[in-house]
């Protein structure tokens, strides 16, 4: 059925990195080589560097710091600021979101694409808009949003949207975040030399923290971002390395903000730049993305995937890359020796991520538009540059549906004629697929790519055993792209899965595997499993769905799973988090949050016993519910 196997992607990155004929055309193989074997202690989340009396590491003679610090205390701490690392990365860049929406005017550089959107939010947030300028409103509503990162009193707006149950929950557990700015500095503070050494206290800081992400500062990026660039809908595009065209400028969009990257689309499509590239002997501009900023610009343009995390390297191995400009987070530093090895042209273009060997082009709204199109004529100026002798064309690729917003889901949803035909907008006609069985549950995978296993392995074996137990999979971030790479965005792979699900997906003419996003549109896929919960009228861990990282990466991950957790969810992890040194922290993620949330983690490196491990707790939720 041409499915893309693991072995051919690998077959394809082993020929890049055998054609790359550059000296010190390094990749991350060979660095993972020479870090190999990692240190024990980090691994287990017992060294401890928070003071400079440390560094100080646990073993069974030395069971304390210095400080008198144990395990415990110190795998947590260490957990928790992982968690306020990814929930700042989250949340500022939801919070530069909120800049750029404020920064929006009818003639300016952006403008509001989603008017119904941005005055449903204003509703939300008590916002007047009767007889105001769309402008007014919106500048209103990104301040509003604004506020909610460092208001001194008061939860946050958005815990308003969770069932009645969850908002009690969470403020009888007292882990309703308050202003995010304030979670995040509070877990930097419990943390600080001589404070919090008790680890459910830390854990308890970690879900409140992960709140303030999720139901916070993701939210906000994902909310402002529909507003600023449009709600995605459904869309057909392709995804690999093989996007890259051989005649065309190719430029690479990397990062997570959109801001600049829609910038760069919009560029691509004026004319003046298209008769530019072709007057020097190109056939067009051909924007490609890699990791989020991918995923931003694919859901709502159709702009192609060259791929995810781990594949960022290799795009600049093809040798066809003009430019790659990127904004902030999972960039490797590599990318600036690299693209030296090529005629590649790496630009940043924020503060947050300035990288030795790219040109600096930092971004403003005021003058976003211009410094897009001059960033494009570069990359076009750049195509004769190209060296014959180090272009090394990729080829494979795959076409993919993305595109499945909460709004576009329900949107499908109201096609489909049945029972439910009068009332529009409920997953009702999904919620009595789930109860008759044809589609047993559904699993959310997310997250990034690790070398601690076989890159997109666990990905795509994972999401293909689901399809063959009837469980659909929403999917955002690098898995999302791994999906895509292999196929399984395609309406095709409805054939992996058994035939009453296979039906359900003719019937509705989606994927059984559907691309809701980036990794901050994780908070979609909690208001889907929110509004599933309220449409059936039940709590959200009875309903048979349950999330799952299997490759994760990153301290933002860690985030995702605390407010994933906190909602209720189970969250299936194929890495290890680093906290194996302590035994009362394991026990905490994994059991402890499960008395009080609902949810916890369980952890497994082998792909093949997680994914079971899944099934087994989908059909567990399903005898619970007597169904
Ligand atoms: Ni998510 Fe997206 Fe990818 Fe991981 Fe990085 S790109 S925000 S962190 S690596 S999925
Ligand atoms: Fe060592 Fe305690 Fe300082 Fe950590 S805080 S480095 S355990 S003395």
């Amino acid at each position: 059925n041409n499915f893309t196997t693991v072995e051919q992607m690998e077959a394809e990155t082993a020929r890049l990195r055998e054609c790359a004929a550059c000296s010190g055309a390094e990749t991350w193989e060979d660095r993972k080589k020479a870090q190999t074997p990692s240190c024990k202690f980090g691994e287990d989340g017992v060294c401890c560097r928070i003071c400079s009396m440390g560094p100080c590491r646990i073993t069974p003679k030395a069971p304390r710091g210095i400080c008198g610090a144990d395990a415990n205390a110190i795998a947590g701490r260490n957990y928790l600021r992982m968690i306020a690392g990814g929930t700042a990365a989250h949340s500022d860049h939801g919070r530069e979101i909120c800049h750029t929406l404020h920064s929006t005017k009818k003639d300016g550089h952006y403008q509001v694409k989603d008017e119904a959107k941005l005055l449903r939010l204003a509703k939300e947030w008590d916002i007047p808009t009767e007889g105001k300028d769309i402008y007014d409103i919106a500048h209103e509503v990104a301040l509003a949003g604004m506020m909610e990162y460092g208001k001194p009193f008061g939860t946050q707006r958005f815990l308003n949207r969770a069932t009645d149950e969850r908002q009690k929950l969470w403020n009888d557990l007292g882990i309703a975040p308050r202003a995010i700015d304030r979670e995040i500095a509070t877990a930097m503070h419990m943390t600080h030399m001589g404070n919090t050494a008790d680890a459910e206290a830390l854990v308890m800081q970690g879900l409140r923290t992960g709140m303030a992400d999720g139901w916070g500062g993701s939210m906000m990026g994902t909310e402002m971002t529909d507003i600023l660039f449009g709600t995605p809908m459904p869309k057909d595009t392709e995804g690999d390395l093989g996007v890259l065209e051989k005649d065309m400028v190719n430029i690479i969009v990397h990062g997570h903000d959109p801001a600049m990257s829609e910038m760069i689309v919009v560029a691509a499509e004026d004319k003046d730049l298209l008769d530019y590239a072709r007057s020097k002997g190109a056939k067009g501009i051909n924007i490609a993305g890699l990791c989020c900023t991918a995923n931003e610009v694919t859901m709502r343009h159709g702009v192609r995937m060259a791929g995810n995390f781990l594949q960022q390297e290799n795009a600049l191995l093809t040798g066809i890359v003009e430019m790659i400009t990127v904004d902030v987070q999972c960039i490797f530093p590599s990318l600036g020796p690299l693209s030296e090895c090529f005629h590649t042209k790496f630009i940043t273009t924020s503060p947050i991520a300035r990288i030795p060997g790219s040109t600096y082009v930092e971004f403003h709204p005021e003058t976003a538009r211009e410094q897009g199109r001059d960033l494009v004529r570069q990359a076009i100026d750049n195509f004769d540059k190209r060296d014959p002798a180090k272009i090394c064309v990729p080829t494979r690729k795959q076409p993919a549906r993305v595109g499945y917003s909460c709004e576009a889901i329900l949107k499908e949803l109201n096609g489909v004629t049945n029972s439910h035909v009068d009332e529009r907008d409920t997953y009702k006609p999904l919620i009595d697929c789930i109860k008759a069985g044809v589609i047993r549950g559904a699993v959310a995978i997310v997250g990034c790519n690790n070398p601690k296993v076989r890159p997109d392995h666990s990905h795509i074996e994972i999401m293909k055993k689901l399809l063959a137990n009837d469980i659909i999979v929403i999917t955002t971030g690098c898995a999302a792209q791994a999906a895509a790479k292999a196929g399984l965005l395609r309406k095709e792979a409805k054939d992996l899965c058994g035939a009453g699900m296979k039906r359900v997906c003719e019937l509705v003419g989606i994927p059984p595997i559907l691309h809701m996003g980036s990794c901050v549109d994780i908070s979609r896929m909690m208001l889907l499993a929110t509004d599933i919960a309220k449409d059936w009228g039940i709590d959200i861990p009875q309903v048979p769905v349950v999330g799952c990282a299997p490759e994760w990466m990153s301290e933002k991950a860690v985030a995702i799973a605390n407010y994933v957790v906190s909602t209720g969810i189970d969250t299936y992890l194929g890495i290890e988090p680093q906290v194996k040194g302590s035994v009362q922290m394991m026990e905490l993620i994994t059991e402890g949050t499960r008395k009080l949330t609902g949810a916890g983690y369980i952890i497994n490196t082998n792909p093949d016993t997680l994914v079971q491990a899944m099934i087994d707790g989908i059909e567990a939720k399903r005898a619970a519910l007597g169904i």
